[in-house]
């Protein structure tokens, strides 16, 4: 009936919208433990599994879960030196068997823990434990563990409690541990670490989710057997905290900023941004966002007439600002020096992140004279406005006026009188006129007052 009322209220919260409250039990390393009887008395023949979410940020011997007498016969699942332990003892010291995992667990974060026994036979006789659905012992505990483990001391959480004291007590969390009759293979144990909730599934011996929170003196066993725990010694006001929440990695990258399902527009590379996913089932989750940010380098520099783009770009393509972006044949180099004033940008591109450059003025000045141009001559310069184009005997020329952004503001092609008269209407500033003659070309800088 717990079971039931307990779904109830989480509907109830999940279709309000809220993100539900998902506890575990902090025990704190000084006397805490929940008592859940005489309970789980395995014989050494018998194969079992337990498995449980837990978080320490410190190395000391302390128990997971334990069932010890008061000479220590019993089995129990431990941390030591920060590594996880499992043992089945029943003379200790001298017929007992410990193993012991590799990774270190006390760095504050949550794990899943396992151990497997096979149970002891003529032929192997097997603990396993998982760290994190990984394996990471596999040991044989003797071929002939013999003798009786069975004993009448109670089982104990967050401590083991031989004789009246609690002893290695958790200093930490524990979340979801679960207590199976059979011994659960790697995938089981995968799956069972990726499960959000505990359903009584054939062979579960007991299972507690955590979630009778605040204010509860009571860890209900929500398998058929019935297996509640009491706390001991712990403030039911305070020591349910948060619980562990199944969580996944969304590896993301964008190109200057990103959208996310939390509607948030990232703009820099950020592993800090959490969203919560709760569903019906009472199946809570967090994605976290693993977000890299690829930023062009869009910065152009010109020196003297020679455009250089930023050097960190895969991808160069230079284009004329003034004709649409239209990209310039050829002109694919970091650096770029046009041949004609104008305007000029890059589209750079790095790992497929596209951007442009702003459109930068270039200024050709250099008014060098092909021979033709000789007998040319512009003026008054500076000018009001008039500007007196003498060509000479030239005919057929095309006059380009440029302003000092590089922009051409004016073509007159085909002039054939010996005399031009330009008149700048543009405010007062540097002009450029370029004169073309069959292909060649002279610049002219004329100052409007
Ligand atoms: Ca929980
Ligand atoms: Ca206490």
């Amino acid at each position: 009936m717990k079971t039931k009322t307990r779904f109830i209220l989480l509907f109830l919260l999940f279709s309000g919208g809220l993100f539900a409250q998902s506890y575990s039990l902090n025990f704190d390393g000084q006397n805490d433990y929940v008592d859940l009887g005489n309970q789980l008395n395995f014989e050494s023949i018998n194969a079992f599994s337990i498995e449980a979410w837990i978080k320490i940020d410190n190395i000391g011997l302390q128990q997971i879960i334990a069932k010890l007498d008061g000479s220590l016969r019993g089995w129990g699942l431990q941390v030591n030196q920060g590594r996880l332990n499992a043992y089945l003892i029943s003379e200790f010291g001298t017929n007992n068997i410990f193993v012991e995992g590799t990774t270190q667990l006390d760095d504050g974060r949550w794990h899943h823990v396992a151990m497997t026994y096979t149970g002891a036979s003529i032929f192997l006789t097997e603990i396993r434990l998982y760290v994190d659905g990984q394996q990471e012992f596999t040991g044989s505990t003797g071929s002939f563990f013999v003798g009786s483990i069975a004993n009448d001391g109670p089982a104990t959480i967050g401590a083991y409690n031989s004789s009246g004291t609690p002893n290695e007590v958790w200093s930490g969390n524990i979340d979801n541990l679960k207590v199976w009759d059979h011994e659960r293979n790697i995938n089981q144990i995968r799956a069972s670490k990726n499960d959000c909730g505990i359903s009584d599934e054939e062979g579960l011996l007991a299972a507690y989710d955590f979630e009778d929170g605040i204010n509860s003196n009571v860890l209900t066993d929500l398998s058929s057997n019935g297996i509640d725990g009491t706390l001991v010694n712990m403030d039911p006001a305070t020591d349910w905290e948060d619980g562990h929440v199944r969580s996944s990695v969304q590896l993301r990258s964008g190109c200057q900023s990103y959208t996310w399902i939390d509607g948030i527009t990232y703009t820099n590379t950020t592993n800090m941004a959490t969203y919560p996913l709760s569903t019906p089932s009472g199946c809570d989750s967090v994605i976290l966002l693993d977000l890299t940010i690829l930023n062009v380098d869009t910065n152009v520099f010109l020196d003297s007439n020679t455009l250089s783009a930023g050097p960190t770009v895969d991808l160069y393509q230079w284009v004329d600002c003034a004709n649409d972006f239209a990209p310039i044949s050829g002109a694919v180099l970091q650096t770029f020096t046009p041949s004609e004033s104008g305007e000029y940008a890059a589209i750079v591109a790095i790992n497929g992140c596209v951007d442009t450059t702003s459109c930068i003025p270039v200024l050709i000045t250099n008014t060098t004279s092909p021979e033709i141009f000789q007998g040319v001559q512009v003026f008054p310069n500076p000018s009001r406005g008039a500007v007196q184009i003498d060509l000479g005997n030239l005919n057929d020329v095309s006059l380009r006026v440029i302003n000092a952004l590089g922009r051409t503001i004016r073509v007159i092609p085909n002039i054939n009188t010996s005399r031009y008269q330009l008149t700048l209407n543009e405010p007062p500033g540097l002009y450029l006129l370029e004169l073309s003659h069959q292909g060649k070309k002279r610049i002219y800088k004329i100052l409007r007052e």
